[in-house]
């Protein structure tokens, strides 16, 4: 079994300073965040980034910004978000792909999202796709609903492949969309194509959950403020390192320990696919 690549969704956009004061938003405090991360055990860090007033942007030199500050202190890898927040347009959640980040994120579908949907129809999802495949950025999918899969692979059916392998994020319990019980987190594993990767992540209550049964699987966990706030029932987390290092902790005992940025770039075949290749 390769070893554990966990991956830190620090910030997100929905979460504010007010339910979670830990949440990192300035792009030194983001810097910061992912060091300490990595040094709990983290290779991964899905990005999302905030204005001066801490609302969710996609503006590309604010990224470039909070880029900068992770570069600086560690070697984690950075994972623009595309899914950006509510309500923005296609043109806005495209913006950190023009920074040519090693990965972003990329949902293939509409989803219910609480109160709201996140909007990804066919035309927005072939833009970002054929996006990433021209910068040379690997896309991880990430997946509400199982009919998710079947879009993405129509995508790599369509315009050829973005990289050596698909890597696939599965991100459950998000009001409105599939929930974190271990019986959906199988099926959906059961439907990726051989040699792919994976990793999943529980929203809210459905954090450990998940984070067993991936670890039960042998797949890879994500985790962080932008997914779940508390570390117990009604405690928040101080800091995302700490829900990084009882993952870590858990995964030791179950003599499976955490792979480094490098170790995990290699796992997921980072970096053996240039820009513009396709087919
Ligand atoms: N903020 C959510 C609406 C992504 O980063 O790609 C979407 C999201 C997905 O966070
Ligand atoms: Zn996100």
């Amino acid at each position: 079994m390769d070893k554990l690549i966990i991956t830190v969704a620090g910030v997100g956009a929905e979460t504010t300073k007010e339910a979670q004061p830990g949440l990192p938003v300035t792009a030194a405090e983001i810097g910061a965040d992912a060091a300490r991360c990595r040094e709990a055990g983290a290779a991964m860090y899905h990005l999302h980034v905030r204005d001066a007033d801490a609302n969710p942007t996609q503006a590309r030199e604010v990224f470039a910004a909070a880029i900068e500050e992770i570069r600086k202190r560690t070697d984690i890898i950075i994972q623009t978000s595309t899914g950006g927040a509510m309500g923005m347009t296609a043109d806005e959640r495209l913006q950190p792909l023009e920074l040519a980040p090693e990965m972003a994120s990329l949902t293939t579908g509409t989803a219910n999202f609480g109160e709201d949907v996140f909007f990804n129809d066919a035309a927005l999802m072939s833009e970002f796709y054929q996006r990433m495949q021209a910068k040379g950025v690997r896309p991880e999918f990430e997946i509400f609903e199982a009919g998710q899969i079947d879009n993405a692979l129509k995508l790599v059916k369509k315009y050829g492949p973005a990289g050596p392998l698909l890597h696939w994020d599965f991100v459950l319990g998000v009001p409105g969309s599939m929930s974190g019980e271990p019986r959906n987190l199988m099926f959906l594993v059961d439907r990726i194509p051989e040699g792919s990767t994976w990793t999943c992540t529980g929203i809210g209550r459905w954090h450990m959950p998940v984070t067993m049964t991936a670890l039960a699987l042998g797949g890879n966990v994500r985790l962080g403020f932008e997914d779940n706030i508390f570390l117990h029932k009604g405690v928040l987390a101080k800091e995302n390192a700490e829900l990084v290092g009882r993952v870590a902790r858990i995964a030791r005992e179950w003599d499976r320990p955490c792979a480094t940025p490098d170790e995990a770039r290699q796992i997921l075949k980072l970096g053996e696919y240039a820009a513009g290749q396709s087919g």
